[in-house]
């Protein structure tokens, strides 16, 4: 102590404190800002909603055998969410009628839901609602078009009605999205940062 005011003739104790500190709290400001950084690269890609990759039957396929279940991939996990009827797959025939059996089931990045044996020709609307890896839902749609009349009749097993029950029973699912985390871990470094500023300043 002695021997360092000696070398510094013009320093203060106090002085020396406070500028030590303060290089405390910018080095502080500098590790905030590298785990920052770190935490938006990890997030990054998990904040991108579930992108369709792949369809069977295939987006615009024009099929003479009527398929019996139809299977959505996306590019990253589907999130099974809590309950029935998170994730969605309806299948609209020509008439307007519901042609899939079931729930839909999801294994991995895959959704796949069974159909009821389809009848008449035409187009068929694929519409989906699923839980992205993110939280979110994404909905889209995807169709194909059976050119020959299938083993099933001509009158859908589910009409209309079913689509509109299943749409008023929409849950958002669980999970929470990783922005929550982001915001939490900037306010809490935010927190850290001002105390040890507020540290520095009230010892000077
Ligand atoms: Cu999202």
């Amino acid at each position: 102590m002695t021997a360092r005011q000696g070398t510094i003739p013009t320093g203060t104790p106090s002085g020396t404190v406070s500028g030590g500190n303060f290089s405390a709290a910018r080095r502080l400001l500098a590790v905030a800002g590298v785990v920052l950084a770190t935490l938006l690269a990890a997030a990054g890609p998990a904040s991108a909603h579930n992108t369709l990759i792949e369809s069977d039957p295939a987006e615009g396929a024009s099929l003479d055998r009527a398929p019996d279940e139809v299977t959505l991939t996306f590019d990253q996990p589907v999130q099974r969410g809590a309950g029935d009827g998170v994730n969605q797959i309806a299948v609209t025939g020509p008439d307007g009628g519901q042609w899939q059996r079931g729930q839909a089931q999801v294994d991995g990045t895959s959704v796949t839901t069974a159909l009821h044996p389809l009848g008449p020709k035409g187009e068929y609307v694929i519409g989906y609602r699923i839980l992205s890896a993110d939280g979110h839902a994404v909905t889209d749609e995807i169709r194909f078009t059976l050119t020959q009349h299938g083993p099933g009749g001509d009158e859908a097993p589910g009409q209309p009605a079913d689509a509109e029950n299943q749409a008023d029973s929409d849950t958002d699912g669980g999970g929470v999205p990783v922005w929550v985390w982001i915001v939490a871990a900037v306010a809490l470094l935010g927190v850290g940062v001002t105390v040890a500023l507020r540290a520095g300043s009230g010892r000077s």
